[in-house]
């Protein structure tokens, strides 16, 4: 033992970025026993073999694994120590998470239910036309703070049936403990409210599409079923971000139609998904990324059926704010002949500090 090096628990200290005290202590719980304790003086005497074992123990002490945990990592192998404090860190997620609510709520509650301040808000504008063939205008198009929808009713009672549609999103919307809702938790109330909508509609021997948006302050839900559609238009570029639930796209995805084929295919509203009061409704639900300066469009198929993307793309870039937007694709639509109803809602997300 005579060649070996011995380091002062000073040195050994400053090299492990443990203190010394932390060091005594280690010692009597065995956790880091010196290598050799001078009888006379009491004096700790480490070796510098012992400094990764240290620099462990350091670190285990940085994330808050509690000592008697420490230990039993230590005897550990490198694998069932990474998988011990893998498991660990699981645990301490999880109840961050917890307490993050709970301090959520504190909040919410000390503050009186005063709306949370949101760095990005909403400006919005809603247009529904009858069109210049139909007899009954079956769209229903809504925009509020928080929530953007178009419901395309069909069937001898398709007014009520998107009417339904909306009103459970509505309902959803006027929860004044919205901006709580975590992500997983809202997109479920969206599902829920979507079931609530159809068993309203099962008896009405009708349908509708339904595309909607849900803005919390701080996170964006997307619903979707039926062939209404949002766009998002994006540094320029036009983005559509729903998936038609019709029969044409059903086959342009099975490559036996092109998507040229599909615009004028004469049983393009032919839905595979609506809300018709069956069993089967299910929607599309996923949370949007939002980005200052995105602009959102959400429509019934009265207007894509009419005015091509390009056209869409071109007024959404170049209208000075979401009003001129609808009003200009409505009225592109009635230029077109417009045959079918037709609904938008634009939205333009920008910062509040602007
Ligand atoms: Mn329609």
């Amino acid at each position: 033992m005579g060649a070996v090096h011995l380091l002062t628990i000073g040195a050994f200290a400053k090299a492990s970025g443990l203190s010394p005290k932390a060091l005594r202590l280690y010692d009597e719980l065995e956790l880091l026993v010196p290598a050799r304790v001078d009888p006379a003086t009491g004096y700790r005497y480490y070796t510098a073999d012992q400094l990764e074992r240290a620099r462990l123990v350091a670190w285990l002490r940085r994330i808050g694994l509690p000592l008697n945990q420490i230990q039993q990592v230590g005897a550990l192998d490198p694998e069932q120590a990474a998988d011990r404090i893998s498991a660990y860190w699981e645990q301490v997620e999880a109840e961050v998470e917890a307490r993050r609510r709970l301090a959520r709520s504190l909040v919410h509650w000390l503050t009186e239910k005063a709306p949370s301040p949101s760095l990005l808000i909403v400006d919005f504008a809603v247009r529904s036309d009858i069109g210049l063939v139909r007899e009954l205008n079956q769209d229903t198009a809504y925009a509020g703070e928080r929530l953007l929808a178009v419901a395309d009713g069909f069937g001898v009672r398709g007014t009520p049936a998107s009417t339904a549609a909306v009103r459970a999103l509505r309902d959803l919307e006027a929860d004044p403990d919205l901006h709580l809702v975590q992500a997983g938790d809202l997109l479920n109330a969206l599902r829920g409210a979507l079931e609530t909508a159809n068993s309203q509609i099962s008896g009405l021997e009708s349908g509708t599409t339904l595309t909607a948006m849900m803005w919390t302050g701080s996170k964006l839900a997307l619903v979707h079923i039926g062939d209404s559609q949002a766009y998002v238009l994006r540094d320029g570029e036009l983005y559509q971000i729903t998936h038609d639930h019709s029969v044409v796209q059903f086959m342009v995805d099975e490559g036996r139609l092109t998507s040229e084929e599909a615009q004028s295919h004469p049983q393009r509203s032919l839905l595979v998904r609506a809300l018709d009061g069956n069993s089967g409704s299910h929607p599309d639900v996923n949370l949007q990324d939002v980005r200052p300066d995105d602009r959102y469009l959400i429509c019934s198929d009265g207007l894509t059926s009419v005015v091509p993307d390009s056209q869409v793309q071109a007024v959404l870039r170049d209208a000075g704010s979401a009003d001129e937007a609808a009003g200009t694709l409505v009225a592109m639509a009635r230029r077109g002949g417009a045959p079918d109803n037709v609904s938008c809602v634009v939205a333009d997300i920008r910062e509040a500090a602007r």
